[in-house]
């Protein structure tokens, strides 16, 4: 292969990826590209001082765990002819889903797996029944999107298997009020699904929630074998760590008018979503974090059972869900 000149230079979408493997779409074409080794480090390290010890402890032990490009990455990259290309260049992302790699003495210092870039929405499903609501879990996820500032859509499917009751009416609230979009589905009586079609058209989103709660069947009664295809493409994949070095993104809508991407990402658990910080954890909660340093002990309160704590106060007066103060508290510790 001669050289290349600037104009042999290509942008394009990584919608897939396997180890060593990167599957870019550009004008309608798929592209096999790689990376090198020498390149991963540039990418790597773009900015990085290179005496810095995060770099020195990472360049030692983390490098064929983390990969510089996610799916859903705009990239630069060089064809090589027979449908390859070598990636050289990612570009800026407007969002992006992630967990931090390593953890140990130099956790601060770990840096961040990216599972999927430019993210548009994270869509947080529960069951309304078979699995009961955790709704726990359901502020884990949504805490989860507020620290990674992503949108958050909350799911709560197979809707048809409970009469309306106080429980979910109450919950449903409860959400409205802190000002997350909603949705309730059906995969059976078809509930919600139009609805859900108009939320995910055009964007990439990434759906979490636990296995059984209905995940594919959403996916499929959006749009016939959608679900299917995710669920294989991640049975291929396998679970937990793996998913970061394989996945792949499955296209969604008519084609021409409109497309989105849609991500299933099993082992949500293992994923480590949640990530506790130097950060007060009621900054993730938008409904507490105007209230973050109103507390008599300042930014040192930990909401639990200070005197004089603002966050507390709210809740005994109402103004603040009490199951979700539970639920900070909980992440607190975590
Ligand atoms: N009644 C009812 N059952 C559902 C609904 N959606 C899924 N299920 C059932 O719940 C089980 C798990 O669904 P699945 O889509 O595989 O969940 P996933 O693990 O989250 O992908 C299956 O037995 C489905 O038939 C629904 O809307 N209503
Ligand atoms: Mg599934
Ligand atoms: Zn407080």
């Amino acid at each position: 292969m001669s050289k290349p000149n600037v104009s042999d230079y290509q942008t394009g979408f990584v919608y897939k990826k396997t180890i060593g493997h990167y599957f870019v779409q550009t004008e309608g074409q798929q592209v096999q590209c790689e990376i090198s080794n020498r390149l991963r480090k540039v990418l790597l390290y773009p900015t990085a001082d290179p005496s810095s010890i995060s770099h020195h402890v990472v360049s030692v032990k983390g490098i064929q765990t983390l990969d510089p490009v996610a799916v859903g990455d705009e990239v630069i990259f060089t064809p090589a002819g027979d449908g390859k290309g070598l990636i050289s260049e990612v570009l800026p992302r407007r969002s992006r889903f992630a967990r931090r790699e390593a953890t140990g003495p130099f956790a601060r210092h770990a840096l961040e797996q990216v599972i999927v870039a430019n993210v548009d929405l994270l869509v947080a499903v529960i069951a309304a029944a078979q699995p009961a609501p955790t709704w726990n879990l359901l502020d884990r996820y949504l805490a989860s999107a507020e620290s990674l500032n992503l949108p958050a859509l909350v799911c709560i499917t197979k809707s048809d298997l409970v009469r309306e009751n106080d429980e979910l009416i109450e919950a449903v609230e409860i959400y409205k009020r802190i000002g997350y979009p909603q949705v309730i589905t059906s995969a059976n009586d078809g509930k919600g699904i139009e609805e859900m079609r108009h939320m995910l058209d055009g964007k990439i989103s990434v759906l979490i929630g636990k296995s059984g709660v209905g995940k594919t069947s959403l996916l499929n009664a959006i749009q016939p074998g959608l679900g299917k295809r995710v669920q294989t493409v991640n049975d291929t994949t396998g679970r937990g760590r793996h998913t970061t070095t394989s996945l792949e993104m499955v296209p969604f809508g008519d084609g021409a008018n409109h497309q989105g991407w849609v991500v299933d990402t099993p082992g949500m658990r293992e994923f480590g979503l949640y990530q506790p910080g130097e950060l007060d954890t009621a900054n993730l909660f938008p409904e507490m974090l105007p209230l973050v340093g109103k507390c008599r002990f300042g930014l040192d309160c930990s909401h639990n059972t200070e005197p004089g704590c603002a966050i507390r106060k709210a809740v005994n007066e109402g103004q603040i869900n009490p199951r979700r103060y539970q639920s900070m508290l909980k992440l607190q510790k975590d």
